[in-house]
C-alpha cells in the first residue's frame, strides 16, 4: 500500500468509526517505516477534521464524534509511543497541561503533551474538565514554570481567561507562562486574555515552550 493510500484507509477508518480498523493501519505503517507524525496529521487528525466538518453539517450526530473520537485514540495509541522514542534527555522544563472546566475533548491535548515530552519537556497532564484551581493545585505541586490550557468549545475559552486571573489572584503569575491552544483559540485571544502564547498545533505547541523557557529553538 502507498502511503498515500495509507493516509487514506486511517482517515476512513476515523470518519467511519472503527478503532480496530486505525489500530491495525497505524501498526501497518510503523512496520513500512512511515514517520507517526505524518501519520496522525495526514492520517489520523486529517480523518478527525472530517467527523468535525459532517457534525458541523448535520450530517453526523453525537455518538458519531465518540466513536470517531475512540478511532483516533486506537491509532494514537500505537502511533504515539513511537513518537517518544523513549529517549533519555535533559529535561527543558516542567509544564502542567490540561482541558479546562466544562470541555471534555482531551485528544489534542494529549496530543501537545506527546509531543512536549517527547521534545524533553516533563508533562503533569492533569487531564481534562479541570478548574482552575487543579491547575494552580498542579503548578503548585510539580513547581513547573509552564502551564498549557486546553480549550475547544468556544463557551469555555473564557475558562483559559479564568486561568490567567486566577494566577495573579494566586501570586504565581511571575513564576509562571501561560500558553493556550484548542481548534476556536487565537493569538489574538491569547493577547487579550494575556497569555504568554498561543500555538496553533502540537509542533508549534513545542516550538513556543521552548521559547518561553527560554531553551535554543
Ligand atoms: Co466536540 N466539538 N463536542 N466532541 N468535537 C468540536 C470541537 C466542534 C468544533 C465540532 C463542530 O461543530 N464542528 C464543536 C465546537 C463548536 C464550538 O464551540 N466552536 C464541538 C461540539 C459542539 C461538541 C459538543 C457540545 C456536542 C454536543 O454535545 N452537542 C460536546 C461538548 C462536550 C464537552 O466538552 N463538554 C462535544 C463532545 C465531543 C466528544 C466528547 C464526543 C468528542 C471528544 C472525544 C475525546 O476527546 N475523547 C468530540 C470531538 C472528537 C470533536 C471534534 C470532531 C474533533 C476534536 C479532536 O479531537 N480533533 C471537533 C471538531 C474539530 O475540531 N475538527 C469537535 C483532533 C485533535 C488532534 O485536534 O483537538 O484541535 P485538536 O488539537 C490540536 C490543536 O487544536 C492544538 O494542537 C492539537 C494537535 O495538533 N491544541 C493545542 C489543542 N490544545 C492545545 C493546547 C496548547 C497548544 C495547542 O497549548 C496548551
Amino acid at each position: 500500500m502507498s502511503r498515500e493510500e495509507l493516509f487514506d484507509k486511517l482517515a476512513q477508518a476515523v470518519i467511519v468509526g472503527e478503532p480496530e480498523g486505525a489500530e491495525e493501519l497505524a501498526r501497518k505503517a510503523l512496520a513500512q517505516g512511515l514517520d507517526p507524525l505524518v501519520c496522525i496529521n495526514e492520517g489520523l487528525t486529517a480523518g478527525m477534521d472530517r467527523v468535525g466538518e459532517l457534525f458541523a453539517s448535520g450530517e453526523y450526530f453525537l455518538p458519531d464524534l465518540i466513536i470517531g473520537g475512540e478511532a483516533m485514540k486506537a491509532g494514537l495509541a500505537v502511533l504515539e509511543p513511537a513518537l517518544t522514542g523513549g529517549q533519555e534527555r535533559e529535561v527543558l522544563g516542567r509544564v502542567v497541561l490540561g482541558t479546562v472546566e466544562g470541555d471534555l475533548h482531551e485528544i489534542g491535548k494529549t496530543l501537545v503533551g506527546t509531543m512536549l515530552t517527547a521534545n524533553g519537556f516533563q508533562v503533569t497532564d492533569i487531564g481534562v474538565d479541570k478548574a482552575v484551581s487543579e491547575f494552580i493545585a498542579a503548578v503548585r505541586e510539580s513547581g513547573a514554570t509552564l502551564v498549557g490550557a486546553s480549550a475547544l468549545l468556544t463557551t469555555t475559552m473564557l475558562q483559559q481567561q479564568r486561568l490567567v486571573e486566577a494566577l495573579e489572584e494566586a501570586g504565581l503569575r511571575d513564576q509562571v507562562k501561560v500558553m493556550v491552544g484548542g481548534a476556536p483559540v487565537t493569538q489574538s485571544w491569547a493577547d487579550k486574555i494575556g497569555a504568554d502564547g498561543y500555538a496553533e498545533d502540537a509542533i508549534s505547541a513545542v516550538a513556543l515552550a521552548r521559547r518561553l523557557v527560554g531553551a535554543p529553538i
